[in-house]
């Protein structure tokens, strides 16, 4: 599908969205794995403005319109909740455009779904962490976002990805995809396949918590990827919560697992070199201390004592996932390369193995914060 998009359609399309101007470049932006995005620059007046066009992966959000209404009312709430504090919050959430129907989805010819916002100047991303401040920092937004929504009516959200982090029923899939063999490479990935159905008692921890009732439920954000946060040129202040597609019910420990998960490890998520993967107790400390500074209050004792485990359970879901999408012939993850679900579900083994051999040590030092 993204092959057959070419730039004349990009042209085209980003004109429904209305933008005086004219259009001067536009280019892939990025490292999602999911949606499809692209930079654009206007000039009008001699003065030039950003925006990010991007195509909604409708194999995993079968329901576009409903998640850009989603969408719409937690960007607002968080707008609101700067602009009461006197605090601009042009930077502080994402702002999208109507398109000229008076969507915020613009359906083109050949079925794509697109979606136009404002870029953010003077902001980046990190795939991976150099700091335990920046790290810290991270903790601290993502714990204000969740702490921001916990005033917003999760009743309102619909699910975009039904199930998105119960791993009892990923390890269904898992087993399913093992079973089928479609793309036949199971015999390539025998150790990890063992790897998988030797923890399958880890899966159903959370959800057996969510059905006793010992686990409230949240408006998550549930995708908080390293990446998925703008942190500002200047301060390194980690400013606005990014790729808001699965903003809805969930647990706090989803959002701070897989945060470690991609934030603390020694290396990239996808390094192919195994050797190099590792959880970076400073940076899980980092990220404890930021997390509960913002989020803490509202945590249940319950919520505390499973953030460890939920570090665990987020990189072994994870991992988990990259082998289903590997031995089902890679539909699911955009790759780069043939292996590369394979490379990112070793890597994050590795890492699922350092967490268990660190477990006691990232008890102790998440029992300083709480
Ligand atoms: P995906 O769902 O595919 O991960 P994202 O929404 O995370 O897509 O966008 C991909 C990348 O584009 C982000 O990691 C970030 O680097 C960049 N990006 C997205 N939105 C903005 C924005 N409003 N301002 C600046 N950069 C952005
Ligand atoms: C996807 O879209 P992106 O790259 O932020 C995926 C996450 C995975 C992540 C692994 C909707 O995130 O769940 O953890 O890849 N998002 C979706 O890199 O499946
Ligand atoms: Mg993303």
């Amino acid at each position: 599908m993204e092959n057959k998009i070419l730039d004349m359609d990009i042209d085209i399309i980003a004109l429904k969205f209305g933008i005086s101007g004219e259009l001067i470049s536009f280019n892939k932006y990025g490292n999602g794995n999911i949606n499809g995005t692209y930079i654009l620059e206007f000039s009008k007046d001699g003065d030039t403005s950003k925006y990010i066009l991007q195509r909604i992966n409708t194999e995993v959000f079968k329901n576009p319109f409903g998640l850009m209404k989603n969408i719409l009312g937690v960007t607002g709430h968080i707008k609101k909740y700067y602009n009461d504090k006197g605090i601009d919050s042009s930077r502080r959430t994402l702002e999208f455009l109507p398109c000229d129907s008076g969507d915020y989805c613009f359906i083109d010819e050949n079925g794509n779904c697109w979606r136009l916002y404002k870029f953010i100047d003077k902001a980046y991303t990190c795939e991976t962490i150099d700091s335990a401040e920046k790290f810290c920092e991270a903790g601290r937004a993502f714990g204000e976002f969740q702490q921001i929504l916990s005033s917003y009516d999760v009743s309102t959200l619909f699910d975009t990805i039904p199930d998105f982090h119960n791993t009892a029923k990923r390890f269904e899939v898992f087993k399913k995809a093992v079973e089928e063999n479609s793309a036949g490479r199971l015999s390539e990935v025998k150790n990890e396949v063992d790897f998988v159905l030797s923890r399958e008692n880890d899966t159903h921890v959370l959800t057996d918590l969510i059905s006793d009732g010992k686990l409230p439920l949240r408006v998550t954000h549930n995708d908080t990827k390293i990446n998925n946060i703008l942190f500002d040129e200047k301060t390194n202040e980690g400013i606005c919560v990014i790729d808001l597609d699965t903003v809805m019910t969930g647990l706090s420990l989803y959002d701070f697992g897989d945060c470690i998960r991609s934030g603390a490890n020694k290396t990239a998520e996808d390094d192919p070199n195994t050797d190099n993967v590792g959880i970076d107790l400073d940076l899980y400390e980092a990220f404890v201390s930021g997390f509960l500074s913002s989020a803490g209050k509202a945590l249940t004792d319950t919520e505390k004592e499973y953030l460890p485990f939920s570090a665990k359970l987020l990189t072994f879901e994870c991992g988990m996932r990259f082998l289903t999408d590997y031995l089902n012939g890679d539909t699911y993850f955009r790759i780069k390369y043939p292996k590369h679900n394979l490379d990112r579900c070793r890597n994050q083994f590795k890492l699922v193995e350092d967490i268990e051999n660190n477990m006691d040590k990232m008890k102790a030092i998440t029992n300083k914060y709480c």
